[in-house]
């Protein structure tokens, strides 16, 4: 993007299209969700303030076993418990003036259409086949793994949760076909992966060559169903591909595609835990829909507490409506931005908060502010004229317009750190020309024509500041420009930054104070009253009553054989005394065989509710202790009657 990109009428405007990643619906926003759409939403204010057309899209993903599982452990029917959750990123979202101009769901009617149209699409151009697919695989993270992935271990490698070894029929898309078309967009668009240093990493992860990838799912059914046209309703599409699609359906994808002309100019907006996704699915699905390939893909660091990653089951999480609510939006937004360089990761701390808003912000920006106010109404009854500015003021006029022209560039680029750091070396300038030229002393010397020249280029450094800070921190910036009677817009933008013309004789309006220091009021680190807790947040802390929810019992194995075309299950008939029994699949055939099995005794769980595994109804769970990737079962040491309760 270049700064002649300005234009006269939205029409004729070029367009650039700014997306976050959509949230999954498995827990309240934190603060990492907050980060990427602030960035984004500086970004879309930014590109509307340089007059460009922008369609800037947020929204919820809210399909997979995950968001099935969030919303059974909370006892909630799925698409209630999704509309919940949903809601309240949308209420959250317009509490913070996010200027999103759609909010997208994947369980939008219209969303669901384009995902199907996609996958037929790519279907009948012979992109997707059938097949089978086994694998460990993390339902945190929706992604399969191989073994060599994860080493002599269950544990997946991204998020350290435990995988499972899933074995279902499955549809494939041909992700080795465009290994060649991704390395080569690497290599030609040298900005398509922000920061740069990250496309390394996505050159050695193709270059090791792509496995077709699994595209849809049979052992849940909260999803998209596959087009009708495919007359195979065992399967759901899977969620990356539903989630990914966002991206297109927004724009009227398989529809209207009223709003696809934005998708010359796209930018993605993410963190770095889902750029393999949108680095190489994305692209790979693109270029099988025909599709160009996003503008760029920007992919941010974490924010961590204490150098530890956020999680509620560690106590450490940091809700982005308390820290606005105690610490004012505006300071929390400039804190994000201007803390941790793009692409790192950053540690949330509450003073290093408290720091920015006392020193950059209070000490900085606002000292400024008040100075002029000050010295316009005690010299000039606040009428002032930047009629002698350039006269006495030249020098520092023209570094303060060095600096800004250069500005751009970094927005682009999401440096917003370094952008922020060169507005804050402007300020400087008018902060140091006060201290030099002394307007005080110029008055006692009968000199109010270089006093009020000095004033007067203070206030146009101040609103060429708020123009160009209006993105990051819009309500003080529109505070900054009442204060000197003129409104922020792509009109100003052009007139004052663009053409650099100065302000013309104006009246400076006192306002109230917009940069108060703070007090140092930790705010507590806890789960809100309203997040709902997650199994992992339970973990080790259950009360008896949440133990004795399993029913847990003695079992007698009565028949085993093993589950015909899988290497892992068994299929047993338990005696759970008082005349019942249970059918469980169990995962243990490559530990015991059945005629280790049968007349000996387990422990079951006996109150699950009743899933399917490889299309077999299983009532209970029989109780292993894991060591490494070995099972082991638990038994009781001496023969016990069927139906003994544990516990
Ligand atoms: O991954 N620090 O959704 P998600 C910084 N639904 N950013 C963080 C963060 C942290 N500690 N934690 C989360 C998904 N984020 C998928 C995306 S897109 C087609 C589908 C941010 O709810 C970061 O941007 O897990 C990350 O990529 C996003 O939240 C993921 O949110």
């Amino acid at each position: 993007m270049s700064q002649d990109s300005h234009c006269d009428t939205k029409k004729t405007c070029k367009k650039v299209y700014i997306t976050t990643p959509i949230y999954y619906v498995n827990d309240i926003a934190h603060i990492g969700h907050a980060y990427t759409t602030i960035l984004a939403d500086t970004v879309a204010r930014y590109s509307n303030l340089i007059g460009l057309d922008t369609f800037f899209l947020t929204g919820t993903d809210e399909h997979g076993q995950k968001i099935e599982e969030a919303a059974a452990l909370r006892g909630k029917d799925t698409q209630s418990y999704a509309d919940e959750i949903s809601g309240k990123f949308s209420t959250l979202w317009d509490d913070f003036d996010i200027t999103n101009n759609k909010f997208i769901r994947t369980t939008d009617e219209d969303h669901i259409l384009s995902v199907q149209k996609a996958f037929s699409k790519m279907y009948d151009n012979g992109d997707i086949y059938k097949g089978s697919y086994k694998g460990n695989y993390c339902v945190s993270c929706e992604t399969f793994f191989t073994d060599t992935q994860l080493g002599d271990d269950v544990y997946c490698p991204e998020c350290g949760k435990e995988t499972k070894v899933v074995e279902e029929e499955s549809y494939f898309f041909k992700l080795s076909k465009y290994e060649k078309q991704i390395l080569a967009w690497y290599e030609e668009k040298e900005d398509c992966i922000l920061p740069r240093n990250k496309k390394q990493e996505m050159i050695s992860f193709v270059k090791q060559g792509l496995n077709d990838l699994s595209i849809t799912r049979t052992s849940f059914s909260w999803g998209v169903k596959l087009p009708e046209s495919l007359n195979d309703d065992k399967h759901v599409i899977y969620v990356w591909l539903d989630a990914l699609m966002n991206y297109l359906s927004a724009l009227g994808f398989g529809a209207d595609e009223k709003d696809m002309a934005y998708w010359e100019n796209s930018v993605h907006i993410i963190g770095k835990d889902i750029l393999k996704f949108h680095a190489i699915y994305w692209p790979a699905f693109l270029l099988s829909l025909g599709y160009p390939l996003p503008k760029h893909i920007a992919t941010h660091g974490w924010w961590t507490r204490n150098g530890e990653k956020m999680s509620k089951s560690k106590g450490n999480v940091v809700n982005p409506r308390d820290v606005a609510d105690a610490y004012g939006l505006d300071n929390f937004r400039y804190f994000l931005l201007r803390e941790v360089p793009f692409g790192q990761d950053g540690d949330f701390s509450q003073k290093a908060l408290i720091g920015r808003i006392n020193g950059d912000l209070s000490n900085g920006l606002g000292n400024l502010l008040n100075r002029v106010i000050g010295m316009s109404q005690k010299y000039f009854n606040f009428e002032i004229s930047s009629c002698n500015a350039v006269k006495y003021h030249k020098d520092e006029l023209k570094r303060s317009y060095d600096i800004i022209d250069n500005l751009e560039q970094y927005v682009y680029n999401m440096q917003f750190g370094r952008y922020l750091e060169d507005i804050w070396k402007v300020i400087n300038i008018a902060n140091n020309a006060i201290t030099e030229h002394e307007p005080w002393t110029k008055m006692k010397e009968n000199k109010p024509e270089e006093a009020m020249a000095t004033v007067a280029l203070c206030a146009n450094i101040l609103a060429r500041v708020a123009i160009l800070l209006s993105p990051v921190m819009p309500k003080v910036s529109a505070g900054i420009a009442q204060a000197l009677n003129f409104e922020i817009s792509p009109q100003t933008y052009i007139k004052h930054i663009k053409n650099e013309t100065l302000l013309d004789t104006f009246n400076i309006k006192p306002t109230e104070p917009l940069f108060p220091k703070v007090e140092d009021i930790l705010i507590p680190e806890k789960v809100k009253e309203e997040a709902p807790l997650s199994k992992e947040d339970l973990a080790g802390l259950i009360t008896i009553d949440d133990f004795f929810k399993s029913t847990i019992a003695i079992g007698t194995v009565k028949e085993a054989k093993a589950v015909e075309s899988s290497e892992k299950l068994l299929l047993l008939q338990v005696d759970i005394g008082e005349n019942k029994s249970r059918q469980i699949v169990a995962g243990i055939r490559k530990f015991y065989s059945p005629e280790d099995l049968v007349n000996t005794q387990v422990c079951v769980v006996s109150n699950l509710k009743p899933a399917k595994i490889m299309g077999i109804e299983s009532n209970g769970m029989i109780l292993c202790a894991k060591q490494r990737k070995k099972l082991i079962l638990i038994r009781p040491d001496k023969e016990t009657r069927a139906g003994s309760k544990i516990g």
